[in-house]
């Protein structure tokens, strides 16, 4: 469809005349972002056609809408995935070609919008890419981060962080939306004033300071469908002269002031992961862009409709963990002080509007606003939260009479702090986890009373990823085999990709199969090659785990596993051993030091170990810097084994297993997350599974821990290499350098127990689960049929079956549909 009107002239001449106006060149002049530029600028204006038509589709149906609230949106790289979408990337690159130019080197031109820190990011841009494909009305609504997510550069092993300016070229693919400016107050006293008209009081905010929030919307093109949804981002300005004017004529210091804010506040995106910080200005993130993105959803509502209490017959809100959760408040605010709604009118259509998914059981990252800095910056909203939290508590009373300790523990505001978790549940028709496991866990243990009390609002959404980038785009050459032999139909059904296990005992289809795999860890070797100096040998055995850096993700068990094999092959060289490359990438938090001093490690462990020229490259060690969306993409596609090793029940699903799944990497994992389902769906035959149960770990848990004395006194393996963490073996003889790592294993400080992360009581039964591994990989073509089998079982993990779930079970969205 795309492609059948896209006209090859014509475009060539479009890229030639941009790079013309826009930079007074010829083609042979321009640099490779000049050439981005132009090329995405063509495409674009076939985007705007379809974007418009989509727009004019909703004017005449009004369809039901999500809109999905979120701080992140992790989108990586548009050109590739919107031509892929558009079916046009052939043609283009055909065209392209003719040109002299490549497309894959334009695509190396963009800067990765890298605008969420890891999971919930990307989860929210993979729905995006869902809801558009399956032609469900969606509006993504976040923050344009004027820096996103760090980049990540590796000095002398270490971390350091550089500031990623994504927007210094400008991005050309979204358009700046001043008509739909709106003004998000920040501050002051609420005056109350009573009406005797209407015989109500009425809520004034005063001496408040406030910007002026500026959408920026990017399209969203669904698969092959025509449909364009859209992300608004919204960018912060000072209320200009002209807005100042009507507001506070002549304050220079108030205006100086609003400069300020409004510069800060989408300055960045806190790169925190699963670490709540209580910072102020994240407050005031949130609140921005919650009080725009609503303000502009009743406008586009009010539209068409002049009773806001049916707003939920057409619009549902989605808030991606609690970092939202002000939308619960900020709409009651709306419904009452501006649209003139009683309480109790507004809280019902509230809560028939906003649902909430939850996305950890991490305690630390659980958001609790103190009380004095949260009525400061947003009294109002406070005075919400307060009546919410005094009606909510008068419920749990006269359910459960005399039960206190109850009624402390699901209190909205305690213990001087604002619960975002309960206002969500309270106030959400529909609380989600994202993966079995993490949806029970939630209801029997960390939500149990909430659970309790509403058990109807409690459902299951087990994550998925969008097939479109993590095989089309990331492994055409596995795409176009799947292609050859079953058909294109799993590109927008993923459940086809069952029809390949009749492949699973044909000789010459496995023998293809592995060959494009070996294609893929060329490449991959080719990257490292260039980005990291080191010759990695494409036939040894890839194993990976690339991730955001965390304890209980345990990075630290794949690195101490690492050196004990080491030992082993320095002890016993004429031992048999498949060769192996150990491959890492993942960003710490910037304040996160154990996680950083992880990351140090793991590059320490690989200089020792590339460099001992005795071990005849048995091991290789690879710390792929600035882990982000566009190198995952060559990364899964060159995987032979998904390390998925966390804790049991702390990954609330993890969705990087299921892209390994896609590419053919089977999971070596513990039963957590979505491991549990992926286990489930190819068989336990065709995954490596070790370690404690998630019951086993919260029973400890619940009984003070266990004694990691136990296993380091009576096991010299593993004792050995916990005390080469402190005797210089890998940090030139300082014995301090890795002290805190080897502490927080062996020693209890303050309140953490020690290792409690299970690391060592894991550790054995990891080292087995690894060695069945190596066992498993001398068989090559047993070896090709388990990949396989991942590749044909992988259906269920689609974002589409997850994006279905929702609307059948929580959003009801209607169709749209447009035509060519
Ligand atoms: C307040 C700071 C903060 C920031 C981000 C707290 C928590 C977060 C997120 C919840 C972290 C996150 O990305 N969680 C991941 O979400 C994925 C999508 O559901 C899951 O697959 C991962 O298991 C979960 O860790």
């Amino acid at each position: 469809m795309y492609s059948k009107r896209f006209e090859k002239e014509a475009f060539k001449e479009e890229v030639k005349n941009n790079i013309k106006n826009l930079y007074r060149k010829t083609i042979e002049e321009a640099t490779g972002r000049q050439i981005f530029q132009a090329v995405s600028l063509a495409v674009k204006e076939t985007i705007i056609d379809y974007w418009l038509a989509t727009q004019a589709e909703m004017e005449k149906e009004d369809p039901k809408t999500v809109y999905y609230m979120s701080m992140e949106f992790l989108m990586g790289r548009a050109l590739g995935n919107n031509l892929i979408n558009m079916t046009a990337y052939k043609e283009v690159k055909e065209a392209l070609d003719e040109m002299g130019i490549d497309l894959n080197a334009v695509e190396d031109e963009e800067p990765d919008p890298a605008l969420g820190n890891g999971g919930l990011g990307r989860l929210a841009a993979c729905f995006l890419d869902s809801l558009a494909t399956l032609g469900y009305p969606a509006y993504g609504c976040g923050i344009r981060y004027r820096y996103g997510m760090f980049k990540q550069k590796i000095e002398n092993g270490y971390q350091v962080e550089v500031p990623d300016n994504w927007l210094k070229d400008g991005n050309p693919f979204e358009i700046r939306r001043d008509e739909y400016a709106k003004e998000v107050r920040f501050g002051g006293d609420v005056r109350i004033e009573y009406d005797p008209v209407t015989k109500r009081n009425n809520f004034i905010q005063e001496n408040y300071s406030s910007v002026l929030a500026v959408p920026y919307d990017m399209p969203i093109i669904g698969y092959g469908n025509h449909v364009v949804n859209t992300l608004r981002i919204w960018d912060a300005e000072a209320i200009t002269d002209f807005h100042l004017d009507a507001f506070n004529r002549g304050d220079y210091r108030h205006a100086v002031e609003q400069e300020n804010l409004a510069k800060m506040i989408v300055d960045v995106l806190y790169p925190c992961d699963d670490h709540y910080a209580g910072k102020e200005l994240r407050l005031k993130q949130q609140y921005f862009f919650i009080s725009a993105s609503l303000q502009a959803l009743l406008v586009r509502y009010k539209k068409k409709h002049d009773d806001v209490r049916k707003l939920h017959e057409k619009v549902t809100i989605q808030m991606n963990d609690t970092h939202p959760t002000l939308a619960v408040a900020e709409l009651m605010h709306l419904l009452i002080d501006q649209e003139g709604l009683e309480w109790d009118e507004a809280w019902d259509v509230t809560t028939k509007t906003v649902a909430y998914t939850n996305h950890t059981i991490m305690a630390e990252a659980l958001e609790k606003w103190p009380v004095d800095l949260f009525s400061r910056l947003l009294p109002r909203i406070y005075q919400i939260i307060q009546e919410i939290d005094r009606r909510f508590i008068e419920q749990v009373r006269s359910r459960y009479p005399g039960d206190e300790g109850r009624v402390a523990r699901m209190a909205i505001i305690r213990d001087g702090q604002v619960k975002m978790a309960h206002l969500a549940i309270v106030a959400g028709y529909s609380v989600n986890g994202v993966a079995r496991l993490h949806t029970e866990i939630l209801k029997h243990e960390e939500l149990k009373d909430f659970y309790d009390m509403m058990p109807e609002k409690f459902n299951n959404k087990t994550n998925g990823i969008t097939q479109r980038r993590f095989l089309m785009h990331g492994n055409p050459l596995l795409a176009d085999w799947v292609t050859k032999r079953i058909g294109d139909g799993w590109i927008t059904d993923l459940s086809q990709m069952s029809r390949l296990k009749k492949y699973v005992d044909d000789p010459k289809a496995l023998a293809e199969f592995r060959e494009i795999k070996y294609q893929n860890k060329l490449r991959l070797a080719e990257y490292i090659k260039k980005y990291n100096g080191i010759e990695v040998d494409p036939r040894s055995i890839f194993d990976v785990q690339v991730k955001r850096l965390h304890e209980y993700k345990r990075q630290f068990l794949n690195i101490l596993h690492v050196m004990y094999l080491y030992n082993q092959i320095k002890d016993h060289p004429e031992m048999y051993f498949y060769p192996r490359t150990f491959i890492f990438g993942a960003k710490a938090a910037a304040g996160y030091v154990r996680a950083k001093e992880t990351i140090k490690l793991i590059n320490s462990v690989a200089d020792v170990i590339n460099n001992d020229k005795s071990i005849n490259g048995k091991i290789k060690v690879v710390f792929i810097e600035d882990y982000r969306v566009s190198n995952a993409e060559i990364i899964f596609a060159a995987a032979d084994v998904s390390e998925q090793i966390s804790t049991a029940s702390k990954e609330a699903s993890g969705t990087g297993n299921m892209k390994f799944m896609l590419n053919g990497a089977p999971t070596l994992g513990t039963m957590d997350g979505a491991n549990v389902e992926i286990v489930e769906e190819v068989g336990i035959e065709n995954a490596f599974i070790f370690g404690l149960s998630s019951d086993e770990v919260i029973n400890f848990e619940n009984n003070g821990g266990y004694n990691p004395a136990d296993i380091y006194f009576n096991d010299w393996d593993i004792k050995r290499v916990v005390d080469q963490l402190i005797d210089g073996t890998y940090s030139n003889g300082d014995r301090e350098m890795y002290r805190d790592l080897y502490d927080s294993l062996v020693n209890t400080h303050g309140q953490e127990r020690a290792d409690r992360y299970f690391i060592l009581k894991d550790f054995r039964s990891y080292a087995d689960a690894q060695k069945r591994v190596e066992e498993a990989y001398k068989d090559r073509e047993g070896w090709a049929k388990k990949a396989l089998m991942n590749v044909a079982c992988c259906g269920k993990f689609s974002s589409d079956r997850t994006i279905q779930e929702y609307v059948d079970d929580i959003w009801h969205l209607d169709h749209i549909k447009v035509d060519a």
